[in-house]
């Protein structure tokens, strides 16, 4: 299996984030894919490739044209306003009653519009980081719709959490949900996308909520109680045309293997019902006992399981990368899972 990655994907490197209303130490920072890069060397997994250049134009078939027009001027427009703070944070949305049909001139309005989270800065070169990120789902979906079984994208700045026109959840692109278009748009009828990540993928979700052609099925906390608090209740299962073609398996804090693999057979059968002809996974390695900002209890040991059962459906499968905070373990966990699908 080939992983793909780009150095520029470093440069979006933040110092600090709002979390749980204070200022703390970023946690999606650089070290987090150079941990996993460093272990696919270990164990020289397999080749790792520079993603291709790519058009915004699949970008534009999943974000707003707008949307993207704002993140690829934000640091012009930021400077341009005279702000010398080297990250910046919405911290006003308009919620509600609030109009989101005029966007603001002013920036701090327009982060607020575009956004719906204060823990995702932006910096500099966040821009060139996103974009690349983007175009390493890209090269993975190409990959796959020329004919590979599998492959790995190692995205950095992560994507589940973007929508349409927002950002939050430290994503600005939904790079599963890009690949998952191209894909569609490269030859595959019914693409699955599934969601492994500790947290719920509220983007991906929402681009496809009203869509029969591609599944969305996501295991994660139960939003009552963790972020991105707002989406992902099991009641929610597609609108329209795209009626039960979305899947959501909440679970609560404290949930250990015996409990989430339960939530990842359902999850394969209602796969395996659905007949996609590829697979993408949003793998996130957060659901750990150790990681920092999450409360699920799975063990090392258990994403070579994760990868196994995957294997199992026989589908060619991109593995796009979200999250995952334990720094040092995270290169092993997401190693792991890499290892127990290609071991079937
Ligand atoms: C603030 C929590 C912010 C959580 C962001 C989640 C990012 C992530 N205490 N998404 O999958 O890992
Ligand atoms: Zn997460």
């Amino acid at each position: 299996m080939k992983t793909i990655f780009s150095p520029d994907q470093m440069l979006h490197a933040p110092q600090f984030e709002v979390s749980d209303g204070k200022l703390e130490p970023a946690k999606e920072i650089p070290s987090r894919a150079q941990m996993v890069l460093d272990r696919l060397k270990a164990v020289q997994f397999g080749e790792i490739i520079e993603p291709r250049s790519f058009s915004l134009d699949p970008i534009l078939k999943i974000h707003a044209s707008d949307y993207i027009e704002f993140l690829s001027d934000f640091w012009r427009l930021w400077t341009e306003e005279g702000r010398t703070e080297q990250e910046a944070f919405p911290f006003v949305w308009p919620v509600r009653q609030l109009r989101t049909d005029i966007v603001p001139d002013q920036i701090d309005g327009k982060l607020g519009h575009y956004s719906f989270d204060a823990g995702t800065p932006m910096g500099p070169h966040t821009w060139t980081a996103v974009r690349r990120s983007a175009e390493t789902a890209l090269t993975g979906a190409a990959m796959m719709a020329e004919g590979a079984r599998s492959a790995f994208a190692l995205c950095r700045p992560p994507g589940h959490h973007a929508h349409k026109s927002f950002f939050g959840g430290y994503c600005f692109i939904n790079n599963a949900a890009v690949a998952a278009q191209y894909l569609r748009d490269h030859g595959a009828k019914r693409v699955s996308v599934f969601d492994v990540d500790y947290h719920h993928g509220n983007g991906t979700q929402a681009i496809f909520y009203d869509r029969a052609d591609v599944q969305f099925l996501s295991i994660h906390a139960d939003p009552k109680v963790e972020f991105p608090y707002y989406l992902g209740h099991a009641d929610e299962k597609g609108v329209g045309e795209g009626e039960e073609f979305n899947l959501n398996y909440p679970l609560p804090h404290g949930t250990p293997w015996e409990v989430w693999s339960r939530a990842l057979e359902e999850g394969c059968a209602s796969i395996e019902a659905y007949k996609p002809d590829v697979l993408v996974v949003s793998l996130g390695m957060d659901t750990f006992e150790k990681d920092p900002i999450s409360q699920f209890k799975l063990k090392s040991e258990e994403f070579n399981l994760i990868g196994e059962r995957l294997a199992k459906l026989g589908l060619p499968t991109l593995f796009i990368m979200e999250g995952g905070y334990a720094v040092e373990d995270l290169g092993v966990n997401c190693v792991n899972t890499l290892t127990g699908f290609r071991q079937r």
